[in-house]
């Protein structure tokens, strides 16, 4: 049987279950980061439009899912991102410049122009590096839990896919091991519906993606993912269980891809827009948006002034970022052996001397 949907606060913004404690303050800034991420969203699809960076991935109708995830986590927990959890790092203290940097590839990138545009990672605020290469991540996290459960350490480490993530080999390994271990770990899937052009119900034949648990021995919850709190309830609750011992809990949030998988992609041509439109009646933004305005925790003028104040922000990473210069030539060679070898060192000299304009004598080492 299909799990139920959780679900606290409706489409239209009403309240249809118990409300997970949050204090008011912080009900603003959950609000402020929705906004955040949003108005990033635009002005970073913008500067690819532009040329000025060179991919982009939003995560557009997905906010509630990844904000609600981010607040529910605790701060020493680990995070295994995949392409649309940036806005997780910019919950815990990633600067908008940084993220900036990082997508230009800068001196400033913390990732030395190593990653693709959005795929990012800030080991400053526990998340890990990642790779294209769909579901790679839950692996890591399964194995960090592991670490964490062997020496004793009260940390929760959490591994997010998408849906098209849920049908790889490296989910099943995953999810067995954590199942079998009670690792600290929590599965938190973002059901988007779509994997790049492939929809949901070619991906795979299981009632829910929360529903595979069962076969591992664990868990699955399936909540609304364009619900602020349901997704908060669902990720405290598997938080608390990884931390005390009782192992891992897959967290299906159903939601939607707003806009194409990347800016490499155009969904105009394998999707119906009518279905689009019928996603935008469940926008998370807006319901929060109704809510918190309803229990007077929004007033007037915030939304207006918080854009603002994000506008100004990001105007003024954008452009110290852009007056950054590209990372050192030596950055290509440092910061991946703790000794270099020899080879590297002869191939770094010739590196920067060619970089330099000067001709170096010798044959290039291999
Ligand atoms: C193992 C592997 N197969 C295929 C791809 C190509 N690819 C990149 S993103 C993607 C779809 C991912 O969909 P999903 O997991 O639902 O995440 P979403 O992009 O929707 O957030 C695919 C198939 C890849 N990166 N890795
Ligand atoms: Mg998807």
């Amino acid at each position: 049987m299909t799990a139920p949907l959780q679900r606290v606060l409706d489409p239209e913004g009403r309240l249809v279950g118990p409300a997970p404690e949050i204090p008011r303050e912080d009900l603003r800034r959950l609000y402020r980061h929705i906004v955040r991420m949003r108005v990033l969203d635009q002005r970073m699809l913008s500067l690819q439009r532009q040329g000025r960076v060179g991919f982009y991935g939003t995560a557009t109708g997905q906010e509630a899912a990844i904000t609600g995830s981010a607040y529910a986590l605790r701060e020493g927990d680990w995070v295994f991102p995949a392409l649309r959890e940036m806005g997780v790092s910019l919950w815990r203290g990633t600067t908008v410049r940084e993220m900036v940097c990082q997508l230009i590839g800068n001196s400033g990138d913390l990732l030395l122009g190593r990653q693709m545009p959005c795929h990012f990672s800030d080991r400053g605020v526990r998340t890990v590096s990642w790779s294209s290469v769909i579901g790679t991540q839950l692996v890591h996290a399964m194995g960090a839990a592991w670490a964490a459960k062997i020496r004793k350490d009260d940390v929760v480490c959490a591994g997010f896919m998408g849906d098209g993530a849920s049908s790889s080999a490296d989910f099943h390994a995953a999810a067995n091991f954590a199942g079998v271990f009670r690792l600290p770990v929590v599965f938190i899937c973002q059901n988007n519906q779509w994997a790049i052009s492939v929809p949901l119900a070619m991906q795979t034949a299981a009632e829910s993606i929360a529903a595979k648990a069962a076969a591992y021995g664990f868990p699955g919850a399936r909540v609304d993912g364009n619900d602020l709190f349901a997704v908060i309830a669902a990720v405290r609750e598997a938080v608390g269980r990884a931390s005390s011992g009782g192992g891992p809990t897959l967290v299906e949030c159903v939601t939607f891809r707003m806009g194409g998988h990347s800016s490499s992609d155009d969904p105009t041509r394998y999707r119906d827009p009518a279905l689009v439109s019928d996603w935008e009646r469940q926008d998370p933004q807006r319901r929060l948006r109704t809510h918190l305005t309803g229990v007077g925790a929004l007033g007037a003028g915030d939304e207006e002034r918080w854009t603002q104040e994000i506008n100004d922000e990001i105007g003024a990473a954008v452009q110290e970022a852009e007056a950054l210069p590209p990372p050192p030539i030596e950055s290509m060679f440092t910061d991946v052996y703790r000794e270099m070898p020899r080879h590297l060192q002869e191939q770094m000299r010739h590196a920067v001397a060619m970089g330099e304009g000067r001709k170096v004598e010798g044959a290039f080492p291999l």
